[in-house]
């Protein structure tokens, strides 16, 4: 059913080059090296390949500040000593470090987030993907856990000018906290994502028990894992869960973060999925046929990152059947040794921590969370609903009261094209990190 939906793809040939820093382990140039494959596959003569157009502050301002933004636009490298006051206060330090063009990098991923939703609300996509989003750590005034600007709450906030019921899904190792923070009041976005939790694991949110508060209560959702979790008992929580948000929520539009550090192996990841495994996830949720963004997100082993963003993408086109094994000739192709394959297994030594029990009572709490879930339409019977906390509703978020936050229309997303893209040439870069390089004869 997938294969017969129209999917559009965001890609800046320029995102491979923004660079967080040396020792940084978020390196943007993964997108780049899945864009690689994704072309050398020839998906992408499969999908419509859209260049994001840069989101404008007054967007970003739907849920940043407004002296954030201002910040953000205006400090480099160079000039943040002068700006010690924001830099701490907007905690630009250790994990959001100021970086060359940081502004830049912002607008283009939050462009193809935001302009994805467009695309969703006009009808003109059935499924967007932008692999360069999915920055889900991201307060509305605070830089959080490689992340600066939440194109997530942006799109779902764009998104929910035509939809009702907007259902958003992570997958990334880490708790999804700033789309969960942004949302907690309202029912008109149910947040779900599922993670590590416990002992010191970033960001330390993200209990059985925080179901969201006022009218938001029990659409905020969040399934706590332990280390080493594989595909077989990922799935055995994740379809049943599923299947009855969809019942109870029944969301017109679809939101999946897919974090790739849920991967076997990833540096900074402690779960044992197999690509199949995560990709699951994109097949069961796209089985539904509901409008859905899909969007980036953590992945630090990049060659695992490039390859199942690459294979998700067939999935959602529905001809991951016709991937060779065998990664074809790319530009980026000694990052893939050993084994120059596609596929990524889960490690046999690695222990699943999660036992079966606990699992069972995992699901069955969260279930019983999920009926206390209103009958679809009740909560949205001509009551005024916020879709964000009162908090992080100060910005702009209603078309009507706001009628300039409404700027982005389809026809700003340009097409690029539908036949192979030139991608940059590997950058020097890429090659001065030692703790978190990509060594392309290791592992
Ligand atoms: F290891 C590092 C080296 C350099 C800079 C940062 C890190 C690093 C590793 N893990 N930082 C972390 C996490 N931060 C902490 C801090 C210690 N403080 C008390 C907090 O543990 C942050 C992990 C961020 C994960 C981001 C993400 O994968 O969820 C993501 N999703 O979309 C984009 C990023
Ligand atoms: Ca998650």
């Amino acid at each position: 059913m997938s294969s017969k939906r129209k999917v559009s793809y965001y890609y800046d040939p320029e995102i491979g080059n923004y660079y967080y820093g040396h020792g940084h382990p978020m390196k943007p140039h993964r997108v780049r090296m899945a864009h690689g494959l994704i072309v050398r596959y020839g998906l992408h003569e499969r999908m419509q390949v859209l260049k994001p157009v840069p989101l404008s502050e007054e967007i970003m301002q739907s849920f940043h500040t407004r002296e954030y933004i201002e910040f953000l636009k205006n400090v480099t490298p160079e000039n943040q000593d002068r700006y010690s006051k924001e830099v701490r206060n907007f905690s630009f330090v250790n994990d959001c470090p100021v970086f060359e063009r940081i502004f830049e990098y912002c607008q283009s991923y939050t462009g193809g987030s935001v302009g994805g939703a467009v695309r969703l609300n006009h009808g003109l996509s059935d499924i967007v993907i932008n692999w360069a989003g999915g920055l889900h750590h991201a307060k509305k005034s605070e830089a959080s856990g490689f992340c600066y600007i939440n194109d997530i709450v942006l799109a779902i906030l764009e998104l929910l000018k035509y939809h009702h019921r907007v259902l958003y899904i992570d997958i990334d190792v880490h708790h999804g906290d700033g789309v969960e923070e942004a949302f907690l009041t309202s029912d008109r976005c149910l947040t779900i994502s599922f993670h590590k939790h416990g002992g010191d694991f970033f960001p330390g949110t993200g209990d059985l028990d925080e179901v969201g508060v006022g009218n938001g209560k029990y659409f905020s959702v969040n399934v706590p894992l332990e280390d080493g979790i594989d595909d077989d008992s990922y799935e055995d929580l994740f379809k049943p869960i599923m299947t009855r948000v969809m019942e109870q929520y029944q969301p017109s539009a679809i939101v999946l973060q897919s974090g790739a550090d849920s991967i076997a192996g990833d540096k900074l990841g402690v779960f044992n999925l197999s690509n199949r495994g995560h990709a699951a996830c994109h097949k069961f949720m796209a089985s539904f046929g509901v409008p859905m963004l899909v969007l980036g997100g953590g992945g630090y082993k990049i060659k695992n990152v490039a390859r199942l963003w690459a294979y998700e993408t067939g999935c959602l086109l529905g001809c991951e059947d016709q991937m060779q094994e065998d990664l074809p000739p790319n530009e980026f192709y000694e990052y893939f040794a050993p084994d120059y394959s596609l596929h990524i297994n889960s490690i046999p030594s690695m222990e699943n921590k999660n036992k079966r029990e606990n699992l069972d009572k995992l699901r069955t709490a969260v279930l019983q969370n999920l009926s206390y879930i209103k009958p679809v339409g009740a909560s949205f019977q001509g009551k005024a609903t916020d879709a964000l906390t009162a908090q992080a509703a100060s910005g702009t978020i209603s078309r009507q009261k706001h009628p300039r936050s409404r700027l982005v229309t389809p026809a700003d997303y340009h097409l690029v094209s539908r036949g192979p893209e030139a991608s940059s040439t590997r950058e020097e870069q890429e090659c001065d990190d030692h703790d978190f390089d990509e060594d392309a004869s290791s592992q």
